[in-house]
């Protein structure tokens, strides 16, 4: 198969939803098997390699005020190079066992880093489910923790997820995409962890997005989506793509945003998503949730664009 046929392949496998959203792999499954897929991926990415989209990053963090644990149970990082971003939020059970899960997300996103690095390294594209496999076996404490890794590759956003982190595709100021959840049951995220009752990487459920320039992808924690609804990250960003004039600062968007998720977590009476999801299962709360609170901001731009 020639260069061009895989390309055109993989058009018509990621036409079938052309708009906005991708679904989760065993959809992508049914046209094509994802190895296929994903190698198809990879010759896209180096056929418009010159004509590809790059994101400007930045990342705002709020540790949830405690003395005794500064750093909190999130974790994030950045890797510009790469286009790959990462959050991870440590499980809080585990302080009845003498536990900091923030531990375990810590060293899970640091062993994320060193595995992107060496597959752009050594491969010159960083394949996601490889990287969390190998960020899951080089985190050896106790703990455990949910992950939302995202690349970007010519026009595609590349995600895996367990749990409930994730990430939102803002076009034009108004919500395009919303990453699916996965939980057992209310506020009972799958996780990663070297327990029995945790979760293995296998169960990571994969993403594809296409995106476009302008584009905004906003990934966070549950610190985030639990005190925040679309419509007010999509107020903020109306309000300061006006101000800007679209040249907006990726770092100042997501210090923006979790502010306002930190603001909404101190109301005791905001029916928060935390809130209304909380009474759908059945119990009965009010207000926001005081939680650690990761925001990751990536500003999708045409890769001549300035990146500074
Ligand atoms: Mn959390």
């Amino acid at each position: 198969m020639s260069t061009q046929d895989k390309v055109d392949d993989y058009n018509n496998i990621m036409s079938f939803d052309d708009e906005r959203i991708f679904k989760k792999r065993r959809i992508i499954s049914k046209q094509t098997s994802t190895e296929t897929f994903k190698q198809n991926l990879d010759d896209k990415v180096q056929v418009f390699s010159s004509q590809g989209l790059k994101m400007k990053l930045g990342t705002c963090y709020v540790p949830k005020d405690n003395e005794l644990k500064p750093l909190g149970e999130d974790a994030c990082f950045i890797c510009y190079e790469e286009q790959t971003l990462g959050v991870a939020d440590g499980v809080g059970g585990w302080v009845d066992m003498g536990v900091d899960a923030g531990e375990y997300a810590r060293q899970l996103m640091a062993n994320a880093i060193v595995a992107v690095h060496k597959e752009h390294m050594f491969k010159g594209s960083v394949d996601l489910g490889k990287v969390l496999h190998e960020a899951y076996f080089r985190t050896k404490v106790e703990g455990s923790s949910t992950a939302c890794i995202v690349t970007l590759k010519a026009d595609i956003l590349h995600a895996v997820n367990v749990g409930d982190s994730g990430f939102m595709v803002f076009r034009d100021a108004k919500l395009v995409y919303q990453s699916p959840i996965q939980q057992r049951d209310f506020n009972y995220p799958y996780q990663l962890g070297n327990s029995k009752t945790s979760d293995g990487p296998d169960m990571a459920m994969e993403l594809f997005v296409r995106v476009k320039a302008g584009d905004i992808v906003v990934l966070g924690t549950d610190g985030l989506f639990d005190n925040m609804y679309p419509t007010e990250m999509e107020e903020i960003l109306k309000r300061e793509t006006k101000k800007r004039e679209g040249s907006i600062c990726p770092e100042k968007l997501a210090s923006l945003i979790a502010g306002y998720a930190l603001y909404n977590s101190f109301d005791k009476f905001a029916l928060s998503p935390f809130a209304k999801a909380a009474k759908k299962a059945g119990f009965n709360y009010i207000g926001g949730k005081e939680d650690d609170i990761t925001v990751v901001v990536g500003i999708i731009q045409n890769q001549e664009a300035d990146l500074k």
